[in-house]
């Protein structure tokens, strides 16, 4: 199935479908050498061999399109790295300014030199267009490299880093990406992957390019066109790569959280859903669309916004993207039958926000005005008709043995219709990430333990014109990251300089600290306070509104903004800037509950997939092939919002003391989103400490996403609230360049004959091991 696979840009469909048949053969033949090698004797050596090149040519060729899938237009063969240059490291200059770096900064962004250092922080520039500078020639280079600084800055360096470090020290790493939306991380993501899994590859060749097709499969269903990102992430992820002792990939898993499924149902001005709509509208044949009873993309509602031409979305780019799609569904072990169930869910959950209401009777009782299409959704989902209809129209409760009926008003029931197709598809998200993991999971046998390489992507910091829940999240996930990175850079680096006598800069960079604790301090923080309040049924907005004022807006006047006509919005001054939130509806998105008797109905359905995903808990995958099923032990019990889930090589660093959040241990509670993204978060967190992280900060250059347009203002504002000009002045005062102890004797033979007593006598190795062990200095410093 691998070489069904193909990553064809430009080719025209023909010519894909020529080159997938080609592959094909290519890859049943290569199937048949491995059944059949010991039963067919009579096979020459000669044929094999060529069968092999073959292989590694399709190989070769498979890698290539990958690299143009993810960089159009990049040919290989003009790949080339700028010159080493003495700014590469901005620690390494002798003065600095914020003029000094902006200058450099643009100076080098003018030259397409997108990457530069900061001690060993990379910052990456987006350069909003493709650079030939991420070919295999240009990995190899860095793998070779000993010498950080004997090249130019790059992501592969920092993947190289993080791998020798691991294979180095036997200890996890984690690499953490933030940036605003559009800033590149995504994108800095899959080159950090891509880097790894072509130095640590894997014997099994299916497996490095499974997990290479993960990102691609992922961003159809969770990413959207916003007004920040053409392909912004509308979730987070945390991918982790697992290695033998050896240092070879063994395989992969992923943890996806907080989709913003609300995207499903409404999008705001110039965004639009997800990517996957539009591609199944341009990549369905006719029996397709008489399958899953579409016809034009218009017709749906959910589908529809103000602001956009539709007709332009139906396209032969999305035409091809819906194929590479259902390749990579089949590709990764998905069945036949998986991903018609899949299609149906969505094409339910498009119909389903085509039923519509009208008031009847005194009390104007929501009633379904178009049932055909109520019994079109109930068909697809596999579940009565009429108990779908009722139970979209009314909520029953049991009081003293009764059941009481109490009708909604058309308002409610078009809320519970939306609460339903939102259920559907952030379940529906979480199975197909469970399946992907099934799939790329290392088989784990006993106790055994992985090495691993963690890699955080989220979704950017966000201030629309309307800010709500998810945004709330969102910024706040980003705050986390923030305080996490500054802790790190900041204080480690002044806990190290006080230890070894190195005198402090005065640094006024401000901790966030502060906004951390407005938001998940217990019983006083913002997000306490939302789940108390969602307990009330009878709480309103206001009533919301007013408990925030006066609780966290009076205990944070500095950060927390209370608005003049003390309605239902606030402010937050965060790190990147000050968002205004919106309260209106924040209560029902954070309850996220359905009527029972929805969730009834959904759980007596007669689709497999429809039951599973309305278990409480998602744990299995409905029709994956027994084989692939034995073969990758279920480690995931994972319901949709249960995001960071402890994996048993993520074993905290006993050397470095790990603190515990406070907000951490409040394991029990409700089944809310504020509780539940509060526990994830402290999850992350707990993740991070427990490897050594590794920092890359995407800076966005323009807000157009323009090729070589570099607005200073815009980078300037970037650089200082993430702190980077203050990164820049501790790590030259705290003398950026490092290296160990051990390492400094071997490379500077000179002084370590100075140095080491026995080292002019036998200079091996061993002798400077020794004497290393015998001292307390650690790693060497120096800077200009
Ligand atoms: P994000 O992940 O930081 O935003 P992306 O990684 O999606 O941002 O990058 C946005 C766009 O910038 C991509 O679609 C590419 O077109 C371009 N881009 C980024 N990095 C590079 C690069 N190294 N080379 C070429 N083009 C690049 V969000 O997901 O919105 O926070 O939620
Ligand atoms: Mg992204």
């Amino acid at each position: 199935d691998e070489n069904k696979f193909a990553r064809v840009n430009s080719k025209t469909i023909k010519q894909k479908h020529s080159s997938l048949s080609k592959k094909d053969e290519m890859f049943e033949a290569s199937t048949r050498l491995s059944w059949t090698e010991s039963s067919d004797p009579n096979r020459s050596s000669e044929s094999m061999e060529n069968e092999d090149e073959d292989m590694q040519c399709f190989e070769e060729e498979q890698e290539e399109q990958m690299v143009s899938k993810i960089w159009k237009g990049f040919d290989s063969e003009q790949a080339s790295l700028p010159p080493v240059s003495s700014t590469d490291n901005f620690a390494n200059l002798s003065e600095i300014t914020e003029r000094i770096l902006l200058e450099e900064l643009q100076k080098r962004y003018s030259t397409s030199q997108i990457y530069t250092y900061i001690g060993d922080i990379l910052i990456a520039v987006n350069p909003c267009q493709s650079l030939p500078i991420y070919a295999k020639s240009i990995s190899n280079q860095y793998h070779s490299c000993t010498a950080w600084e004997d090249l130019p800055p790059h992501i592969y360096a920092m993947a190289e880093r993080a791998y020798k470090a691991l294979i180095g020290d036997s200890c996890s790493q984690c690499c953490i990406i933030s940036g605003e939306s559009g800033a590149g991380k995504t994108e800095s993501c899959k080159l950090f992957i891509q880097q790894l899994l072509r130095v640590a590859s894997s014997d099994e060749n299916n497996l490095n390019n499974k997990i290479n097709q993960v990102n691609p499969l992922l961003e159809a269903f969770g990413n959207a066109v916003t007004v920040m990102n053409d392909n912004s992430s509308r979730f987070a992820k945390y991918v982790e790569l697992f290695f033998s002792p050896e240092g070879k990939v063994l395989g992969a898993q992923l943890t996806e959280y907080l989709l913003e499924k609300s995207r499903l149902v409404i999008q705001g001005k110039g965004e639009m859903s997800f990517h996957i709509f539009y591609w199944m509208f341009s990549g369905f044949s006719p029996e397709e669309f008489e399958l899953y009873g579409l016809r034009k993309i218009t017709d749906h509602r959910y589908l529809r916004p103000l602001d956009i031409q539709l007709s332009t979305m139906i396209n032969q780019e999305n035409r091809e993207k819906f194929w590479e799609v259902k390749e990579c569904l089949k590709y990764i072990g998905f069945t036949q039958k998986d991903i018609q169930n899949l299609f149906t869910m969505l094409s339910a959950a498009l119909h389903l926000g085509d039923v519509t209401f009208h008031p009847v009777g005194r009390n104007d009782a929501a009633q379904i005005h178009n049932m055909d299409t109520l019994k079109k959704v109930a068909a697809m989902l596999e579940v009565s008709g009429v108990e779908l209809a009722s139970a979209l129209v009314a909520e029953y409760t049991m009081t003293r043995g009764e059941q009481i009926k109490k009708e909604f008003s058309v308002h409610q029931a078009n809320d519970c219709r939306d609460a339903l197709a939102k259920t559907i598809y952030g379940r529906l998200f979480s199975w197909i990430v469970n399946g992907i993991n099934q799939m790329v999971h290392p088989a784990v046998e006993g106790d055994m333990t992985f090495q691993q390489i963690g890699i955080f992507d989220i979704f950017g910091f966000e201030n629309f014109a309307r800010n709500s829940f998810e945004q709330l999240c969102i910024n706040l996930a980003n705050e986390q990251i923030q305080l996490f990175t500054n802790e790190h850079m900041f204080f480690m680096e002044q806990k190290d300089c006080m230890l070894e006598g190195v005198p402090l800069v005065d640094l006024n960079f401000k901790s966030n600290q502060s906004t951390i604790d407005l938001f998940l301090q217990r019983h006083t923080g913002v997000l306490a306070i939302l789940d108390e309040e969602s307990r009330f049924p009878k709480a309103t907005d206001s009533t919301l509104a007013t408990k925030l004022h006066q609780t966290p807006g009076k205990m944070y006047p500095e950060i927390y903004k209370t608005p003049r006509d003390g309605g239902a919005t606030f402010t937050i001054i965060h790190y990147a800037g000050s968002v205004t939130y919106d309260l209106r509806g924040i209560l029902d998105k954070n309850r996220d509950t359905l009527p029972t008797a929805i969730l009834y109905t959904m759980k007596t359905s007669n689709s497999l997939l429809v039951k599973e995903l309305f278990q409480s808990k998602v744990t299995r995958i409905g029709s994956l092939a027994p084989s692939a099923r034995q073969q990758r032990k279920r480690t995931t019990t994972k319901s949709p919002f249960e995001f960071f889930k402890k994996m048993k090589g993520a074993k905290p660093d006993s050397k470095k003391q790990v603190i515990v959040p406070p907000y951490a241990s409040e394991r029990k509670g409700p089944s809310t989103m504020a509780y539940h993204f509060k526990n994830s978060l402290a999850d992350l967190v707990t993740k991070m400490q427990a490897a050594k992280p590794h920092f890359i900060r995407c800076i966005k250059p323009n807000n157009k996403k323009a090729p070589l347009q570099f607005y200073p203002e815009l980078v300037l504002a970037q650089l200082r609230y993430t702190g980077v000009t203050e990164a820049v002045k501790i790590r030259k005062f705290g003398y950026a360049l490092r290296i160990k102890f051990h390492d400094f004797l071997l490379r500077y033979e000179v002084l370590s004959r100075c140095i080491v007593p026995s080292y002019a006598m036998t200079p091996d190795d061993n002798n400077v091991k020794q004497y290393c062990s015998s001292v307390k200095l650690k790693t060497i410093r120096w800077g200009r």
